[in-house]
């Protein structure tokens, strides 16, 4: 088993976008790509068949805070791993855990160390150092595991921005060691991610991705971003982290986005995206789609027989009716929650691989300029 293969095949005349390949021991990803949220294991109302079947899904997400509360790394290490134990066999990424301590814990506390928190379901309390949150992503068993990091508020001062960086760069040094020292698990590789940070500041950034490339790590991600910025800040440091980060790893930048924040970074270099919004707000009544953003909730749309999406090719967005799932959203139905967000997700997977058909034939500049403007527009 080998670790993680990234082939370059087709950067763009016009603007920074990529084409590329990665392959892992659970299969392969074509890029730029998006990857559903399966936060405790499960991506919400969704089931493993209509990823594989309906999304098209080639990697999901997991996160390491809740798949250590509950289910533990006793349930998981039994069960052999994630991928065993939810029955998803292609690849997984999990996320460190860093993020979702400072968003959901109780009362918290960042030291040297580590962080040391409460649990959102019964309040008991924890620590996470980058030593355990290795430990624990080694027994979890995603293909791609994530680096512990601090991701400053928005607006951070320079001062807490500079404090805050250098902690986590010295949080990856105990994680790389840590990582090193401890083989895998369950026969095939994982892989580990450094995060850039740095908030706002370019200075930060730069000096972040250098210490973050300095690590050759198989792949790299972009953190802090999409904390409350405009969007103008999101792209102009995206950018600067991209042009800083190593052209032949993959570039993941960490919880974006809506769709047009995805294709424009994936102008800027960006080849792998994560978020909770098309599943979130799926089940929020708010779809994503080919032409443009719907309240499904809107009485608008009470007589509207017509497909949800019949410009993506998902069989469930091509199959029920915009009235049909108002109906259900407003009745409170469970198989509404599903159609939203199997919907949304089918609708994310297909726009970025439209964005990679037109890196590859040359056309991606104008084809994105395009569908920013319309996957705007509210129907
Ligand atoms: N760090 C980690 N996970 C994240 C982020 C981060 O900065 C973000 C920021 N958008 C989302 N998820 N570890």
């Amino acid at each position: 088993m080998a670790a993680l293969q990234f082939t370059l095949q087709h950067t763009d005349n016009q603007s920074k976008a990529r084409a590329g390949h990665i392959v892992t021991d659970h299969g392969e990803i074509a890029t730029p790509i998006f990857m559903p949220v399966g936060t405790v294991g499960s991506v919400k109302a969704v089931s493993q068949q209509q990823l594989k079947e309906e999304v098209n899904a080639s990697i999901i997400l997991g996160n390491t805070y809740h798949l250590y509360l509950r289910p533990g790394t006793r349930v998981l290490e039994k069960a052999g791993g994630l991928h065993r134990f939810n029955g998803w066999d292609r690849p997984i990424l999990t996320d460190s855990g860093g993020y979702q301590v400072f968003s959901l814990a109780g009362t918290r506390k960042i030291t040297e160390e580590g962080a040391l928190f409460q649990s959102h379901i019964d309040g008991s309390k924890h620590m996470f150092s980058p030593e355990a949150v290795m430990d624990i992503q080694r027994t979890i068993g995603a293909d791609i595991i994530m680096a512990f990091d601090e991701c400053p508020p928005y607006p951070s001062d320079y001062k807490y921005a500079e404090k805050s960086m250098h902690l986590t760069h010295r949080w990856l040094d105990r994680c790389f060691k840590r990582f090193n020292e401890t083989p895998d698990k369950y026969g095939y590789t994982q892989n580990l991610f450094p995060i850039v940070q740095g908030s706002t500041y370019t200075d930060l950034r730069k000096a972040s991705c250098e210490h973050i490339a300095s690590k050759e790590a198989t792949g790299n991600a972009i953190g802090g971003l999409s904390v409350g910025e405009p969007d103008n800040m999101l792209y102009d440091l995206c950018g600067l982290c991209c042009d800083n980060l190593p052209v032949h790893k993959p570039r993941y930048l960490m919880g974006v986005g809506t769709p047009w924040n995805i294709l424009e970074c994936i102008a800027l270099g960006v080849d792998m995206f994560d978020c909770v919004m098309p599943t979130r707000n799926g089940r929020n009544a708010m779809l994503f789609t080919s032409q443009g953003v719907i309240n499904i909730d809107n009485k608008k749309w009470e007589h509207d027989f017509s497909p949800l999406d019949d410009g993506i090719d998902c069989l469930v967005s091509n199959y029920y009716s915009k009235a049909y799932l108002r109906h259900l959203i407003k009745a409170k139905e469970i198989l509404g929650l599903t159609i939203a967000s199997v919907h949304n997700l089918a609708f994310y997977l297909w726009l970025v691989r439209q964005a990679r058909h037109h890196i590859l034939q040359g056309d991606f500049v104008s084809w994105k300029n395009e569908m920013v403007v319309r996957l705007q527009t509210r129907l």
